[in-house]
């Protein structure tokens, strides 16, 4: 077997536990698997003797043979000597990679478990073939693991395997895996140059009620995009005319598709929230309760999470619902009030990150910056929920692109000039009025405004989210600039209408507004 063209696509780890293999014959688990579409195949087994560890070696051997895909031991290069199969896979506490290397000799496929960038370093230089990246989730079929990485951790190892110049060394990830979060890990993992050759799992096959069947799933899952990569045939609108001319025909498919702005917000906003929908043409529901996500996420709408007065229940139901949405790949706008106010708010971030795609996240200065220091690159504590600025102009514009870059999403930052960026194009506005700041909710409820525009143009998130906060922030404008409103009670009813108006406006083909775009 030519060690260069091996597939690590789907790669089975066994386990023999009753808790995970029951009753059923581990040889017949493993055929149908490799049957179904596993690439590889590994022999985990921490409790039988040596003899009988090598007797099924063996047995397997004769299997994956049968279909060309090859066979390792987890730790014991003695019973792989013994079975004669094409490797082993060696965790950190177990023997030497250089010693391995020379028991088994150049042509076997010898696989290191890495957690850290160190201990990447230290295994490519050795001369591992490939690298068992974890562990990503927390998971019951392995109680030990010393570090949960999420996708966070398994891009910041690859990026640091490119650059150090060791693209050519494999790489799976694995822990807590499954036919559910397969696509998002993958893609959330990727890094600009580097991305996952597969992904290892023991439950989703060895558990599986038709291995053969969830190896095909697998396969097809790893070898696909998930479903909230939008594949848009239309070039993307990309420089600030391009996205200006792109504008009334968004507002005006917002007020034609009456998208569903689907809210899971806090108890300060929610009518004002419902009201900025109706006037933008959208069609409003306030469901906190994550069970009712599973059927609102068919509706064709997006989902804002706002998480301005979370609590965990509360955050229990944003994971169901993002899971929803996630799966059927209809937008996602996440609204991190308060991020760094408090250390559950700070916990909360993380948990959400690490287990949804976000398809924009928006907040204040505070906010974004909590969000990008969350893996521990730097973080800030906020007071309150409000927003402060300390960041010079080149440093908003540069957090905001980095921050989007890393979660390939668009994020917003929302101030007296707002940046946005999708990682590529980074955009400031500097519509908008004082009187938006002196409102409760009206940042929430640009979230609710951004998500039924991002509903209506999903091909093209970023202008989409340009789109809403022209549209938002030049009502503001009118509102404030009319006669009858002096000051922000007589503001909102005024900054409802001016919302009606331009979207009225606009579908009678009227975009004088869109002048004052600054
Ligand atoms: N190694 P499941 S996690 C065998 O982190 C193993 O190195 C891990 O099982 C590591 O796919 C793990 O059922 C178990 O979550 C993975
Ligand atoms: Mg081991």
């Amino acid at each position: 077997m030519d060690t260069n063209t091996i597939n690590y696509a789907v790669y089975l780890v066994t386990d023999n536990t009753p808790a995970i293999l029951g009753s059923r014959d581990l040889c017949e688990v493993v055929e149908a698997s490799v049957r179904g579409g596993t690439t590889i195949v590994q022999l985990r087994d921490k409790t039988s003797d040596t003899g009988a560890m090598i007797e099924m070696g063996k047995k397997l051997h004769a299997i994956t043979r049968k279909y060309k895909v090859p066979l390792l031991i987890n730790d014991r290069i003695d019973v792989a000597l013994a079975v004669g199969c094409e490797g082993v896979h060696i965790g950190q506490d177990d023997m030497e990679l250089s010693a391995a290397r020379k028991l088994l000799g150049p042509d076997a496929i010898i696989g290191v478990t890495v957690s850290t960038i160190e201990e990447a370093m230290v295994a490519c230089k050795g001369g591992a073939d490939y690298l068992g990246i974890g562990t990503v989730y927390a998971t019951p079929t392995k109680t030990n693991t010393k570090n949960i990485i999420g996708a966070a951790g398994v891009r910041d190892i690859l990026q640091a395997m490119a650059d150090a110049g060791y693209d050519h060394v494999k790489t799976v990830c694995i822990g807590g895996l499954n036919a559910e979060n397969l696509q998002r890990i993958v893609y959330q993992s990727e890094a600009p140059s580097k991305k996952l050759d597969g992904v290892a799992v023991v439950s989703a096959l060895v558990a599986a009620p038709d291995p053969e069947a969830a190896a095909r799933n697998l396969s097809q899952l790893f070898n696909s995009l998930p479903p909230f990569v939008k594949q848009s045939s239309a070039p993307k609108a990309e420089t600030v005319d391009a996205i200006l001319k792109l504008v009334p025909d968004v507002v005006k498919e917002v007020a034609r598709g009456k998208p569903l702005s689907h809210n899971m917000t806090n108890l300060v906003v929610q009518n004002f929230a419902a009201n900025v929908a109706l006037a933008i043409g959208a069609s409003p529901i306030m469901a906190n309760y994550g069970e009712e996500a599973f059927d609102l996420c068919k509706l064709g709408g997006a989902l804002v999470v706002n998480m301005g007065t979370v609590d965990p229940d509360g955050l229990q139901n944003y994971l169901k619902a993002l899971r929803a949405y996630n799966s059927v790949g209809q937008p996602v706008v996440y609204d991190p009030v308060g991020a760094g106010a408090t250390t559950l708010r700070r916990s909360a971030v993380k948990t959400i990150l690490t287990h949804a795609y976000l398809d924009i996240i928006k907040g204040n200065e505070g906010e974004i910056r909590t969000v990008y220091g969350i893996d521990g690159h730097d973080s800030v504590q906020q007071r309150g929920v409000d927003s402060v600025s300390e960041l010079e102009v080149s440093q908003k514009a540069e957090l905001v692109r980095k921050l989007a870059s890393r979660e390939k999403n668009v994020v917003v930052m929302t101030g007296e000039t707002d940046y946005l960026s999708d990682g590529q194009h980074t955009f400031r506005i500097d519509n908008g009025h004082v009187y938006l700041e002196m409102v409760t909710g009206t940042g929430c409820v640009l979230g609710t405004t951004i998500s039924a525009y991002v509903a209506a143009c999903p091909g093209d998130k970023l202008a989409a989210t340009v789109a809403a906060l022209l549209h938002f922030e030049i009502a503001a404008e009118r509102a404030a600039e009319r006669r009858d409103v002096q000051g922000p009670g007589t503001f909102v009813p005024a900054f409802l209408d001016e919302l009606f108006k331009i979207r009225k406006e606009t579908s009678e083909g009227r975009v004088g507004w869109l002048k004052s775009a600054k």
